[in-house]
């Protein structure tokens, strides 16, 4: 047997034992001058970095992406051409959870992908169901701090959930999907994911054009019912994590094929809702799904902590061909993401391996805590310069070609298309999509969210909220619960 490496400080001097530290005799006092203990003691109080404050708990694997299709008609994005296979990151997650939680808690999952295309990072940040709670981000803090835990007891509270949901009419169609069965995936594999949000595509003519993307699970999906969900939040928490990994282990590498759904940029004005509003779904049968390609996880993390951990998915990470859209939620992550890392993971964060783009980076930025890129010292740490440094081209970064907009600075709800409204899409959702059998087990899991509130006026506007949604539901939990 080969002689196994000897253990060294982190700065690599041979290390004495990692059983006994230096003492003044055997029985005696231990000395501060033992570096190597106190190295790995204050290592081991610095293990940890900040939870992502949303998302904390989840999983992820490495693959790839390939073109089937062609939509080089309405992109010109390298990671969309036809033929094109481009490396990917996937990762998996939980919303409220913190690091630990269940992984089976009922609950929307994130759908985040970082495609290491030949123009630089391409992520789309999405969820499992094609819709979000709210339409401003604004109200997002707000938000997320009624989905975890009560100021003083420290306990997630359903009356804060609700009064918070039932005071927002808008989050009734992502409400209705979360207390439906998309809110228990079965795993990772079963489900779709979404990237929610209306976005910008430009073709090489510079036309563009208003898309959603949409992940279908070629495994199919699956749910797994509420008491088995409860059982294995008992049993075990990480489910879904080890379910993802022991998939891959085994060679069973699961793949998702890519659609998108293409709006004519002049069509947006005048359809019959506001095609940037994130509670709204477009419907297939105005604009169906084009085949884009296929995404195939293989490779599972080498270190979680390096890979997965410390991943920086942001939705500001857009390459030519590909852009943002009026949605203003969309508009408020393209700063939170990157904030987020810089606090979370550093302000050096895109030079750890797993967040640095495969294609050459020509920046100016410098310096910053664990820098660690040489940068030549002939290399011109300003723009312009005489001495050959970068140049940017407009041409070539197409900046993504935006919209017009005008009007006076305002503090308001978009402006109302036709149709715009907070229940009807839910309503179709729970009236039109969901079997017998998912309304039934809709009834039993409202019955069960009415049961734990408390407070008379939030069980009165939880009753309110249903009936708008969808009279016959809310009858049955009303009849359920005796109210
Ligand atoms: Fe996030 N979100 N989000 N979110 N989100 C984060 O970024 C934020 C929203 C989503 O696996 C954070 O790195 C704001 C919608 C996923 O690493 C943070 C708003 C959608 C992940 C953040 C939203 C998402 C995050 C926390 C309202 C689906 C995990 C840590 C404007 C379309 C990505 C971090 C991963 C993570 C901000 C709403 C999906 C705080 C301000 C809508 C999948 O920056």
């Amino acid at each position: 047997m080969t002689k196994p490496e000897p253990t060294t400080t982190q700065t690599g001097a041979p290390v004495a034992s990692d059983e006994y530290s230096l003492s003044v005799g055997a029985d005696g006092p231990i000395v501060l001058h033992d570096v190597y203990l106190v190295e790995k003691l204050a290592q081991f109080n610095r293990e940890r970095i900040p939870e992502r404050i949303v998302h904390a708990k989840g999983g992820g694997a490495f693959g790839s992406f390939e073109v089937l299709g062609d939509v080089s008609a309405y992109t010109k994005a390298k990671v969309f051409q036809p033929g094109q296979l481009t490396g990917l990151l996937a990762r998996f997650s939980t919303v409220a959870g913190e690091q630990g939680s269940p992984d089976t808690w009922r609950d929307v999952r994130g759908f985040a992908l970082k495609f290491y295309t030949a123009d630089g990072n391409f992520d789309i940040v999405g969820n499992n169901t094609p819709v979000f709670f709210i339409r401003d981000g604004i109200k997002f803090p707000d938000f997320i701090h009624s989905q975890k835990r009560l100021p003083g007891s420290h306990l997630r509270d359903l009356d804060m959930q609700w009064d918070f949901w039932t005071l927002s009419p808008e989050t009734a169609h992502q409400v209705a999907y979360l207390m439906g069965d998309r809110g228990l995936p079965q795993d990772w594999r079963h489900m779709n994911g979404y990237g929610s949000h209306t976005y910008q595509w430009i073709n090489a003519e510079g036309e563009r054009f208003w898309v959603k993307y949409h992940f279908v699970s070629d495994q199919g999906t699956k749910e797994m019912s509420a008491e088995t969900a409860d059982q294995l939040a008992g049993s075990d928490a990480d489910h879904h994590i080890r379910d993802l990994y022991e998939a891959i282990e085994r060679g069973e590498y699961p793949s998702w094929t890519m659609y998108v759904q293409i709006m004519g940029y002049q069509e947006a004005k005048d359809y019959h809702f506001n095609p940037f509003d994130l509670t709204k779904v477009w419907p297939f049968q105005d604009y169906p799904r084009v085949l884009v390609g296929r995404f195939t996880l293989n490779r599972n993390p080498e270190n979680y902590f390096a890979q997965i951990e410390q991943a920086a998915f942001a939705p500001s990470n857009l390459v030519p061909g590909t852009g943002i859209s009026p949605d203003k939620m969309l508009l408020a992550r393209m700063f939170s993401y990157a904030d987020a890392h810089r606090y979370r993971v550093g302000s050096n964060f895109a030079e750890l391996p797993v967040n640095a783009p495969q294609s050459p980076v020509n920046s100016y930025t410098r310096d910053g805590a664990s820098r660690h890129t040489v940068h030549p010292a002939s290399a011109p740490v300003y723009a312009p310069n005489s001495f050959g440094g970068p140049v940017a081209d407009a041409e070539l970064a197409s900046e993504p070609r935006g919209w017009e907009s005008d009007g006076e600075m305002v503090r308001a709800a978009a402006t109302l298309h036709a149709d715009d409204d907070d229940f009807s899409q839910a309503s179709a959702l729970v009236g039109g999509v969901f079997s017998p059998e998912q309304r039934a087990r809709l009834v039993k899991t409202l019955t069960g969210q009415y049961q734990g509130l408390s407070v008379a006026v939030i069980k009165e506007n939880f009753f309110r909220y249903w009936e708008k949604i969808d009279p016959e539901i809310a009858a049955q939990v009303r009849a359920a619960v005796g109210a």
